[in-house]
């Protein structure tokens, strides 16, 4: 193996495989060698949602797709982005992905593909729920700088799919054809002086980057942002505080009285952006707030992942599902009007089914993505899927 800068697995590690659990490996050489074959249907699910959560939006589908393709497997899937519940309407848990073939073909996958769409799901959640929480507020992913660098332009994906209105990542926003977000750090601040750092990135920065002066790093709130509104006047586009929680007291009313001071000195374009330890709690009370943009980082990119697992169901046509799992291939039905789930046995044929909860007609909403290894079904691009997830989110109770 070629010596490694860092502790990453590259492209190709991962499209062998490599990234799996030895026992999957073993599992694989003992089917071979034992001549075995067994055209297998292994479904991905999960008991429930981290915190309870009543729902969570499916992600990580185009990266399982480019792993698996030229597998002799079919594959199944929900659509990426899509709102799900972990059981439906009767407690049934909701299969998300169905991969069927010959088990040895696809034994050594489960991992990377578990790895894909767990983390995805529980980032594109943890945003969903972040972006209802603000209502039309903007909400930008800051977050990667929690988290291994490798893995950067996955976290803001998931981030912007999920609803965030952009990342600050360079490599992430060039991935996802978006202009990179952001404002200025202290350390600007702290190494040119406060009004030279205002004043050396108005001259410097393109016309298109908003005036955002930073103003918590060593004075009050108010009067900071007072001086950087009478300093830029109308050139300044917002004010972010990023105010230490040793001196967090109630944002809110930190907010409250630096909006009231712009206004009355006739600075009511002036946004207000707030970052700095961000979750749903304080989202939630920002945003009944007069804050205009939020900078959310580490509880979306350490957001929880979602537990999914993969389990056989139906071995040559017959059901065998191991305890506390459900047998056999199986239909998913959603309701288009209120998102409801109900999961039928394929062996019942059903042919339509009522929504229990508003009478409207349900749809399938499992699709073939892979068939025999090629990919017959694309993955829309991720600003397509984003308004996908926004529509749904308006949809549901958080
Ligand atoms: C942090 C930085 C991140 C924000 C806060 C994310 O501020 O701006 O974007 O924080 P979170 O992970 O708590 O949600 P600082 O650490 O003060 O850094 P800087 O001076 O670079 O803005």
């Amino acid at each position: 193996m070629k010596k490694k800068r860092f502790y990453i697995a590259d492209e190709d590690e991962i499209k062998q495989g490599k990234t799996t659990d030895i026992y999957f490996l073993r599992t694989k050489e003992i089917l071979e060698k034992e001549k075995i074959t067994k055209f297998a249907v292994a479904e991905f699910t999960t008991q429930k949602f981290p915190n309870d959560y009543p729902w969570a939006i499916f992600a990580g589908l185009e990266e399982v797709l480019k792993l698996i393709e030229g597998l002799p497997v079919n594959l199944y899937s929900l659509p990426e982005g899509t709102l799900f519940t972990a059981k439906d309407y009767e407690g049934y848990t909701v299969p998300v992905m169905v991969i069927e073939g010959d088990y040895k073909e696809y034994a050594i996958y489960e991992t990377p593909i578990l790895g894909f769409i767990c983390q995805a799901t529980g980032i594109a959640t943890k945003s969903a729920r972040i972006k209802k929480l603000a209502k039309d507020k903007m909400v930008l992913s800051f977050g990667i700088r929690r988290m291994h660098p490798a893995i950067a332009p996955m976290i803001d994906r998931y981030a912007f799919i999920g609803g965030c209105d952009g990342v600050s990542c360079v490599l992430s926003a060039e991935m996802l054809g978006e202009k990179p977000k952001g404002t200025m750090p202290h350390a600007l601040i702290i190494i040119m002086g406060e009004k030279e750092a205002f004043a050396s990135f108005d001259k410097h920065m393109p016309e298109e980057i908003p005036r955002i002066a930073l103003i918590d790093t060593y004075g009050d709130e108010k009067i900071k942002s007072i001086e950087a509104s009478e300093f830029l006047k109308n050139k300044l586009f917002g004010v972010r505080l990023d105010t230490p929680s040793s001196r967090r007291g109630k944002m809110v009313e930190i907010v409250k009285e630096v909006r009231w001071e712009l206004d009355i000195r006739g600075y009511k374009n002036v946004k207000i952006v707030v970052s700095g330890g961000l979750d749903e709690e304080e989202v939630k009370e920002l945003s009944a707030s007069k804050v205009d943009i939020f900078g959310v980082g580490t509880s979306i990119s350490n957001a929880k992942v979602i537990d999914f697992s993969m389990d056989i169901v139906e071995v040559e046509g017959l059901p065998v599902a191991k305890k506390g799992k459900l047998g056999g291939r199986k239909e998913v039905w959603r309701c288009p009007n209120c998102l409801t789930y109900k999961v039928t046995p394929s062996v019942e044929k059903v042919r339509e089914v009522i929504c229990p909860k508003c009478g409207n007609k349900m749809e399938k909403i499992l699709f073939k993505y892979i068939e025999s290894g090629r990919i017959v079904k694309e993955v829309p691009d991720a600003k397509h899927i984003r308004e996908y997830v926004l529509k749904q989110i308006e949809k549901v109770e958080i």
